[in-house]
């Protein structure tokens, strides 16, 4: 079994890739741009973009060698059937809400133009975008059978923020056995010392949810232990479609 540097130990990639999967976590504007969810909620939002460099590298790396990748998209339905009051009404006194009307569209809600995902990490057409209600991915989704369905049992974590969303997930995902590895330059917070506190929370006590590293060790260690996708050449792909 490959062997990744890693802490609070050496952590174990599955022999064959596709066990492996990429969780991107609601990397959208709602987070990351001003004039969305994140900034309605009084945070500096710019400072969640120095991820994205490392980010693209590791996904341009993932889709090289044909790993899962999943996106998220932390959303509710127009008519939030599907946001508990007690989230629709949480935040500072002024902001706007989850559902009111601000300059990206309505704030956190699925097909607005703050819901999607930024430019840079478009997902392609064979990627598995999940539109989430709750902070953890599994709350509500498809998500298990899909991993299940999939045989996927290790998962890359990576997006924002670090303390809530991608920790509730890696919480979810330890509690269903799946092997947790998150990529400390690959996610952020609008507070760092949370962003650390989660990465200490993770680690301790001999990786209590999981492990974590940093994405050039990770790039490296896949690049050696697996090898690249195949790409269908235009003429088998014109030729398996006759
Ligand atoms: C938050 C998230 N922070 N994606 N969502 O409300 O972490």
């Amino acid at each position: 079994m490959p062997i990744l540097s890693a802490q609070p130990y050496d952590y174990t990639l599955p022999s064959n890739s596709q066990q492996l999967a990429l969780v991107i976590i609601d990397m959208q504007r709602d987070f990351l741009e001003p004039g969305g969810f994140g900034d309605a909620l009084g945070n500096d939002v710019s400072r969640l973009r120095a991820i994205v460099p490392a980010l693209q590298k590791l996904l341009a790396t993932v889709r090289d060698l044909g790993i899962a990748v999943i996106h998220t998209q932390e959303c509710h339905q127009p008519d939030l059937s599907d946001c508990p009051p007690s989230k629709q009404h949480r935040g500072g006194e002024d902001g706007l809400k989850i559902g009111d009307e601000g300059p990206m569209g309505r704030i956190l809600i699925m097909g607005e133009p703050g819901n999607s995902i930024i430019p840079e990490l478009t997902p392609t057409e064979e990627e598995t975008v999940l539109t989430k209600p709750g902070k953890g991915a599994f709350y509500n989704t498809p998500l298990e059978d899909i991993l299940e369905s999939q045989g996927i049992t290790h998962l890359l974590f990576t997006g924002v923020t670090t303390e809530v969303c991608v920790q509730s997930t890696m919480r979810e995902a330890n509690d269903r056995g799946y092997e947790c590895l998150l990529v400390e330059d690959c996610t952020d917070s609008y507070f760092p010392e949370f962003k650390q506190s989660t990465i200490e929370m993770i680690t301790a006590q001999g990786a209590i949810v999981g492990w974590t590293t940093d994405s050039t060790t990770l790039i490296g260690s896949l690049k050696e232990n697996y090898q690249p996708a195949m790409k269908m050449s235009s003429y088998s792909a014109t030729s398996a479609t006759r």
